[in-house]
């Protein structure tokens, strides 16, 4: 971590080991009437919460487990916490749309996002687990000239990376999404699309229980109902010696105090005031996201289809419900209810889209909270506490990142140097003024 430009301490490498990683069965048919009326194994159990941990990680979300999965399994990390002030992937791991691309901006975040969706691709196997990963293709639509001007832009810097992305016009969309409106009727017509066909879905509940099963299986314990009251650091600049120069010795929760010589924030929604524990300040604002599903209907969208303009996205399960996300709200809150705004909103913009969803019920919708950083890139890597170390700051791009973010902070953490993938996205990068602009690349207008 020396030369980050953090002002951190360089880390000292804790240990590097690959091990080899024995997960419990997959379940069958043949099992479930092998097993008949006895009690299902819980996929993890964690006993106790100890005193001391060689790491402890804030947040059991997918980030979380992802970081302490990796340190686990790439560099035999084992003595690791994962704590969670409460259940499991109950945050924005929960409440997301699930969607899996690396269609960007910037080289840097095509780079980022493509590894990740590399390892999306493989997951169910290096877990053991079906996670359910569908790659259906990704278009992005373009309503206007200027929308279309940065689709070739995308385009672009994607092939550039290697990235298979390309700009398509309103015939190949008709026949890739036949339910489409791509005459000249709508009020906004459809000129073209940015068509990235590595894109897809994937069920975020397995991924999370898949890392979380794979983690605990590696000797990972994971402590829910856990929440960090405060972060001890010694010999900061700041009030009662936090802050920048300090290092993090530990955090005390409500179930007792852990001492840790790395500390690892992965949470959302709360990650600026956990930061702030360690008298560490992220620029981040907070703001709640809306997604709705509908009743399930026969698989008719092939594709994951997103209007900037319209500011809606929407996929279809497996299940065959369609799930449809928006803009943030524009006030930063951590409110997390639903309004009647957003729902009509949304059904008037995608019947712009698809008049032919006109009898469509939506079931539910959710919220869940979006830290959104200055640029739209997240927050990886060491802080000028040393030992402390952020996964944080995801905006609304953070469930496709888990698998790259936690592979490569955990050689982070492991290494002691920042790999390359995340270099751009450090903190120090704000300081610097080295911003990685990502928010022509989100998928709405935000
Ligand atoms: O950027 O693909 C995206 C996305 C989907 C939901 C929120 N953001």
């Amino acid at each position: 971590m020396a030369g980050d430009g953090s002002g951190a301490s360089p880390a000292q490498p804790i240990r590097s080991r690959r091990v080899r990683t024995r997960y419990p069965a997959r379940y069958s048919a043949a099992s479930l009437l092998w097993r008949g009326k006895r009690p299902w194994p819980r996929i993890w159990d964690s006993g106790d919460l100890g005193s001391s941990y060689d790491a402890v990680v804030i947040g059991g979300g997918v980030h979380g487990l992802a970081t302490a999965y990796y340190l686990a399994s790439n560099w035999g990390i084992t003595n690791v916490a994962v704590v969670d002030k409460g259940y499991l992937g109950g945050g924005g791991s929960g409440r997301n749309t699930a969607i899996v691309r690396s269609n960007y901006l910037t080289p840097d975040g095509v780079a980022f996002y493509d590894r990740s969706v590399q390892l999306y691709e493989r997951l169910a196997v290096d877990l053991n687990l079906n996670v359910m990963f569908a790659r259906r293709g990704h278009l992005t639509l373009a309503h206007s000239d200027g929308a279309l001007r940065t689709m070739r832009w995308r385009a672009e810097v994607n092939k550039h990376q290697g990235v298979d992305s390309d700009v398509i016009g309103p015939a190949e969309i008709k026949r890739l999404v036949p339910a489409l409106d791509t005459s000249d009727a709508p009020r906004y017509p459809i000129l073209g699309a940015l068509h990235h066909p590595p894109g897809g879905i994937i069920r975020h509940d397995a991924v999370v229980w898949g890392y979380a099963r794979a983690a605990a299986a590696l000797g990972v314990e994971m402590h829910q109902n856990t929440e960090v009251l405060d972060i001890d650091v010694a010999g900061g600049g700041g009030p009662e010696g936090k802050g920048p120069g300090g290092r993090v010795t530990g955090v005390r929760t409500n179930r007792g105090d852990i001492s840790a010589p790395v500390v690892v924030n992965c949470t959302a929604g709360w990650a600026s005031l956990v930061a702030a524990m360690a008298g560490v300040r992220l620029p981040i604002s907070t703001h709640p996201l809306q997604a709705a599903v509908t009743e399930p209907v026969k698989m008719f969208l092939p594709a994951v289809v997103v209007s900037g303009s319209l500011h809606v996205y929407v996929s279809q399960t497996d299940r065959g419900e369609l799930v449809f996300g928006a803009a943030v709200d524009p006030l930063a809150t951590y409110d997390t209810g639903g309004s009647l705004a957003f729902a009509e909103e949304l059904a008037g913009h995608v019947l712009q889209l698809m008049p032919g969803l006109e009898r469509m019920r939506l079931l539910r919708q959710w919220s869940g909270l979006c830290d959104m950083t200055p640029d739209y890139s997240p927050i990886i890597g060491p802080t000028p506490v040393a030992g402390f170390h952020c996964d944080v700051g995801w905006g609304t791009y953070g469930f496709k990142a888990a698998p790259v973010a936690g592979e490569q902070l955990a050689a982070c953490i492991a290494g002691g140097q920042v790999p390359e993938l995340i270099e751009p996205f450090t903190l120090s990068r704000f300081a610097e003024g080295r911003l990685v602009g990502e928010k022509g690349a989100a998928a709405v207008g935000h």
